[in-house]
């Protein structure tokens, strides 16, 4: 699922740890650190800048790839912040983690945000909008960063009512086609586009579920596949005591490493995760696996 295919005219001073990280290799584990009162997930623990920073560096030491930094939540429901709050809680992080080496995706839908991250030294886009925004785009084109086109509809306060589909797969399939197209014609170099599925945005239990048991169509878009379904609600739903409340956030996870092995075994370019030390014990048992399968004669 890796792999250069693309040409353009430019090359991204930034670029190396991606094209690094793009090259064949083992699932790339993302470490999330958000800076944010109220994400849903780890919401209010790294609110302050300085705690945010830490957290990253210690997310690389224990062997993330990358690492996610977001000022913005998109929890369903979440209301919007303003962009200067947004650019305060994010860019002193992002410039520390990139000044120690480490490679930095921002995590942001908003050009002013993405443009000052990549100053203080990003390598990422990450885009929850599903490409909606053309001025973003074109600041991704104009800097010849990496961008990953996350699929989704809608924006965190109706993305709820928008999870409908007749195929999931095929509906997100085509959006993402279509999505696509626009992230291209807008001059963002094709080897430089990872693909999400957007687990969790706009979509119900089953679709999440059905999404992950056929990530091979996504894929068949040609472009890396990020995967993002640490501690989200479809796990809580799933461990919860029959006719019982979700199991907490706090309590997935397990659930989570289950979900990791599995999208590595899948072959997938990255998860993105809260924790990152299980996850990256997890693609390292799947490479063995893996290399044990390859090893072993038919019988
Ligand atoms: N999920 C969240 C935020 N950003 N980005 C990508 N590419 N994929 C995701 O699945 C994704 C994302 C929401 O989760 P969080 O609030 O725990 O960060």
């Amino acid at each position: 699922m890796t792999g250069p295919d693309g040409a353009g005219p430019e090359s991204a001073p930034t670029g190396d740890a991606m094209t690094r990280l793009l090259a064949p290799g083992p699932t790339r584990v993302m470490g999330v650190v958000n800076v944010t009162p109220d994400s849903f997930s780890d919401g209010g623990t790294y609110a302050d800048p300085a705690d945010a920073a830490r957290v990253g560096l210690r997310m690389a030491a224990d062997g993330a790839d990358l690492v996610d930094v977001g000022g913005e939540s998109t929890r369903p429901g979440a209301a919007r912040v303003d962009v200067a709050e947004e650019r305060r809680r994010v860019l002193p992080v992002v410039a520390e983690l990139a000044a120690a080496g480490v490679a930095v995706s921002i995590d942001t839908t908003r050009a002013a945000v993405a443009e000052a991250a990549l100053d203080a030294g990003a390598v990422l886009v990450n885009d929850v909008s599903a490409a909606a925004q053309p001025d973003l785009l074109a600041l991704v084109a104009e800097r010849g960063a990496y961008y990953v086109l996350m699929h989704a509809r809608g924006a965190s306060v109706d993305m709820a009512k928008r999870a409908h589909y007749g195929d999931v797969v095929a509906d997100v399939v085509a959006e993402l086609t279509d999505r696509l197209a626009a992230v291209l014609d807008a001059g963002v170099r094709r080897d430089r586009v990872i693909i999400d599925p957007g687990i969790g945005f706009a979509k119900r239990y089953e679709h999440n579920w059905t999404l992950l048991a056929h990530l091979g169509a996504v894929a068949a878009l040609g472009r890396p596949l990020l995967v993002g379904t640490s501690r989200k609600s479809f796990l809580g739903a799933v461990l919860a005591e029959p006719g019982g409340a979700p199991r907490h956030v706090e309590r997935r996870e397990d659930a989570t490493q289950a979900t990791t092995t599995l999208l590595a075994y899948q072959g997938v370019w990255g998860v993105r995760v809260h924790t990152v030390r299980p996850a990256v014990d997890a693609v390292r048992v799947v490479g063995a696996w893996r290399a044990a399968e390859q090893a072993a004669r038919p019988w």
